[in-house]
């Protein structure tokens, strides 16, 4: 076997999936990855990430562990589906000007799988992007554009997921929710971490915010917030940060460089190693783990489009994580005997995954 083979070996070997699917996209030069990681309580559900990877290698690991932590964002939520994760993988000058047919024959993949799999927006898609694709992939396409029947971006119901987690957080660590004062520190201001920004702000925290692309940094200038530099954002001391840019950024150097009391934001895979929750949980920062806090976005997709929930409904389903937050806390905290928050959440999954909420009405 060649150095590659031995490491997509290792990859799928040491994964705990059902399956990976892999398709070369001859004309674009892309790799499609559909990560399956269960199909238990339903269709495996979980969005469509776009963007270039260093290698096939770690398209195919990002795709599997992201897959896996939707099959806990269902089950914590109690939803009839299992987990998935669909990776679009660039290569290097890749022109969006052909965004239309790619998707188009992403979709087309989708949709011969017949169900197996039900994509949504992630990180380099939006709306939009599922209209495009469900061109091809309906009825498997979750997350389109209200204008295509869909129940919009899953940014805001996201955002509003975790501003309830930062608030159940904040009532364990100080005994009450209100913000007021207090310093969150925001990494990524993308469509997720701009509206939470803006929802702590109205709360009246004093809002800290890292960001590496200049265009956002210029456009927050003048909003009252207070701008940190990326190689700074793990030292800088604060009350609560709130990851919402790409994972793997809780690792054993950055863990011990925190000066934060806790940890609630949106990003998927925010540990880059299972060990990474009990390095957090020996230096007193109690992390809300992130298939809990940024569930917001796949409870309301899946609420309005395939349970049949009205928006009321489902919002209230959003801000009902800050109940399942206070669950965790205090299971991990009492009940459970100090074991680290993921492994609580596990449990509380587990235990939830036994009897989904209602059975979707129509595709999945
Ligand atoms: C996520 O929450 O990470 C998602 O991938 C959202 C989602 C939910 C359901 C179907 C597709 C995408």
């Amino acid at each position: 076997m060649t150095s590659t083979d031995t490491q997509i070996a290792a990859i799928l070997q040491r994964w705990d999936g059902e399956l990976v699917i892999t398709h070369a996209d001859q004309i674009s030069g892309s790799w499609f990855v559909i990560a399956v990681h269960s199909t238990r309580l339903g269709p495996g559900g979980g969005g469509t990430r776009m963007r270039s990877y260093p290698s096939l290698a770690a398209a195919i690991q990002d795709a599997c562990q992201l897959a896996q932590s939707m099959t806990a964002k269902f089950a914590a939520a109690n939803f009839p589906l299992g987990g998935a994760k669909a990776v679009i993988a660039l290569p290097t000058g890749w022109d969006d000007r052909d965004r239309t047919a790619l998707l188009q024959r992403f979709g087309t993949l989708v949709r011969r799988l017949r169900g197996l799999y039900v994509t949504g927006p992630d990180v380099g898609t939006q709306a939009e992007d599922m209209d495009v694709i469900a061109t091809t992939g309906a009825p498997y396409v979750f997350g389109r554009t209200p204008a295509a029947g869909g129940a919009g971006s899953s940014a805001p119901p996201t955002a509003l997921g975790v501003f309830c987690a930062i608030e159940a957080l904040a009532t364990h660590l100080f005994g009450s929710a209100a913000l007021g004062g207090r310093r969150v520190l925001v990494q990524g201001a993308g469509g997720v971490g701009q509206e939470l920004i803006v929802r702590l702000q109205h709360a009246g925290a004093e809002v800290l915010v890292s960001e590496i692309d200049p265009g956002v940094t210029q456009r927050l200038q003048g909003t009252g917030i207070t701008l940190v530099a990326p190689d700074q954002v793990m030292a800088t001391p604060c009350d609560i940060f709130a990851p919402c840019a790409l994972g793997g950024v809780l690792n054993h150097v950055s863990i011990a460089q925190l000066r934060c009391r806790g940890i609630a934001g949106a990003a998927n895979n925010q540990l880059a190693t299972a060990e990474d929750a009990e390095r957090l949980r020996a230096r007193g920062i109690v992390y809300v783990p992130d298939f809990v806090a940024n569930s917001g976005g796949a409870i309301t997709v899946v609420a309005v489009e395939a349970l049949g929930w009205s928006p009321a409904q489902a919002e209230a389903k959003v801000r009902a994580i800050s109940d399942t937050v206070r669950q965790v806390l205090q299971q991990a905290e009492r009940r459970l005997a100090q074991m680290p928050t993921m492994e609580a959440s596990t449990v509380i999954a587990t235990a939830g995954s036994r009897e989904p909420e209602s059975q979707p009405r129509s595709s999945v």
